[in-house]
């Protein structure tokens, strides 16, 4: 890690100081940090294909952060190795990359957050490896349109519980499972924060989101029951109970009084999913 990358205080060595943080908005160094995470999965996406290792995927991702003068966030924190998560197939979530070639017919999360300026910003989306299954297209497909039914119901003031509720009754429409242990999360100095942002209804999270507040929306459906089973030994990697297949993708939000800016995600995808009443990274 070069000396002049930023760390988070739990990547920070004991002892070592790192200088004050620049000056600057919240709300613009959130835009930049996600715009940054975008490109960065972008990249990482692009190499996706038959016979490349998570580890390279890591490794790329690596590179990607450090070019953009960002850490990666998920390197040490809660004591996690690397630099993404890849959750192939089964995988919900917090798979670890590895030496294990992908195969034509996987999919593949890949989870990006960088930490750049002082702020995190977090997305992921899942990839198909070479020619997939119509029902694995089909469990993309429902899971991705089914975050963005989600991220439809942000404005400042509205129900944050209207976001899992919209996100369940798409995903089970489809006869799938939507995962409750993890959820969506508060964002912004820290990687997490409240709000835990379900994306079933959950009755309780019945708050109202607050203008100026910034979380993510990332569910993890999956194409059987939404149970997750043990976790691995590695004590991180997150399967199905029931085997099935699993997808995710996720963005960062800045809610507004009106609606929501998508930090993570490219104008024409905005002016796609939710039309051109709120905006993007440009
Ligand atoms: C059993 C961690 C993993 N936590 C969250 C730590 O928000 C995330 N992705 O969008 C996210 C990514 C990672 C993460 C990577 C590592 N962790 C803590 C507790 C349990 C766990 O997995
Ligand atoms: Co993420
Ligand atoms: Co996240």
């Amino acid at each position: 890690m070069p000396a002049g990358i930023r760390r988070p205080p739990y990547a920070v060595e004991p002892g070592s100081l790192q200088s004050a943080l620049p000056p600057g908005d919240f709300v613009e160094r959130m835009r930049a940090a996600g715009r940054a995470a975008r490109e960065v999965l972008d990249e990482v996406g692009a190499a996706v294909a038959p016979g490349v290792t998570t580890d390279a995927l890591d490794r790329i991702a690596h590179a990607a952060y450090l070019a953009r003068g960002g850490y990666p966030s998920t390197l040490r924190y809660r004591g996690y190795p690397k630099s993404v998560c890849t959750s192939v197939n089964e995988i919900i979530c917090h798979g670890i990359p590895d030496d294990r070639a992908l195969m034509a017919g996987d999919i593949v999360d890949v989870d990006v957050t960088i930490y750049l300026d002082g702020v995190h910003g977090d997305c992921n989306a899942t990839y198909a490896v070479g020619e997939v299954s119509d029902d694995d297209a089909r469990l993309m497909s429902v899971t991705h349109e089914s975050m963005w039914r989600g991220i439809a119901q942000v404005r400042g003031g509205a129900p944050l519980n209207a976001i899992g509720r919209a996100i369940q009754e798409h995903a089970e429409a489809h006869g799938f499972g939507v995962v409750r242990t993890f959820v969506g999360h508060g964002i912004g100095t820290e990687f997490h924060t409240p709000p835990s942002v379900p994306h079933f209804y959950d009755p309780d999270a019945d708050q109202p989101m607050v203008a100026g507040s910034t979380f993510t929306v990332e569910p993890m459906i999956n194409a059987g029951g939404w149970e997750v089973g043990t976790i691995w030994p590695d004590g991180w990697t997150a399967p199905t109970r029931d085997g099935s297949r699993s997808a995710q993708y996720e963005h960062t939000l800045l809610v507004t009084a009106t609606g929501v800016e998508v930090l993570t995600a490219w104008p024409d995808e905005v002016e796609r999913w939710l039309g051109s009443s709120t905006s993007a990274v440009s």
